[in-house]
């Protein structure tokens, strides 16, 4: 029972929304939605901190991530739990095919035992291993855009195993729908000529119109994404 629609091979899936709290929420059992709603807002905070230091880091002043996500109904918050089954031929099956996520920071709670999650460094798949309490923070896309590329989303994926039930709780803290998503005034320029300046800028659009092309090209570069982006701007 789903929220949103979430590709996937193998995995099986509960996620809901936080903000706005969708139907899934709303029809937890009581006490297991006072655990969740208290659990959501704790990673709600903590994601805003890290915001916060991700503002520190890069010299912008505090606030200005959350405020650039929020658009007119402040931002989208949702939580997914999977659990990817063993699999007899983790050679012919993913868990989660690679994919850069699309919002904006990413807390994932991985399972402590069984393993299964690879980002690709320098070209080469790498394993994020599982470590007890120790939460993965992953930035999307939004970000890169943002920061004007400072910061980098990744490509991640989840590989199967035979040997194991492997469950994760991700929480995606990502802009409100209408939230227009420009890189920060601060890390444009730089290039003396307007063409390169345009080149070496990633777009400017709108959370939702983002959204509606990542549902059909999320397992692909982002690169093109961004480049549709910049020209269905030119061409508006
Ligand atoms: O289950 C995981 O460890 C990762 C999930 C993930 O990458 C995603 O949902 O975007
Ligand atoms: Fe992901």
């Amino acid at each position: 029972m789903t929220d949103s629609a979430i590709d996937t091979s193998t995995t099986r899936l509960f996620a809901w929304w936080n903000i706005p709290p969708g139907p899934c929420l709303k029809s937890l059992p009581c006490r297991c939605r006072q655990v969740t709603k208290q659990f959501a807002s704790e990673i709600q905070k903590l994601s805003e901190k890290l915001l916060d230091l991700l503002c520190e880091n890069l010299g912008l002043e505090p606030g200005y991530l959350k405020s650039a996500f929020a658009g007119s109904n402040g931002p989208t918050f949702g939580t997914k739990v999977s659990a990817y089954p063993p699999c007899p031929r983790p050679d012919l099956v993913d868990g989660l095919r690679a994919h850069t996520d699309a919002g904006g920071i990413i807390l994932l709670f991985q399972d402590d035992q069984v393993s299964g999650l690879q980002l690709l460094k320098d070209g080469e798949w790498v394993d994020v291993p599982p470590i007890r309490h120790a939460i993965v923070v992953n930035i999307g896309d939004q970000l890169e855009v943002i920061t004007n590329g400072r910061y980098k989303s990744v490509m991640h994926r989840v590989l199967t195993r035979p040997d194991g039930n492997r469950m994760s709780i991700a929480s995606f803290y990502n802009p409100g729908a209408d939230a227009v998503i420009f890189p920060a005034p601060a890390f444009v320029g730089g290039a003396a000529d307007e063409e390169e300046r345009a080149e070496a800028t990633y777009p400017r659009f709108v959370f939702e119109d983002y959204m509606n092309l990542y549902v059909r090209h999320k397992f692909e570069a982002k690169e093109p994404r961004f480049e549709a982006m910049k020209s269905a701007i030119a061409t508006a």
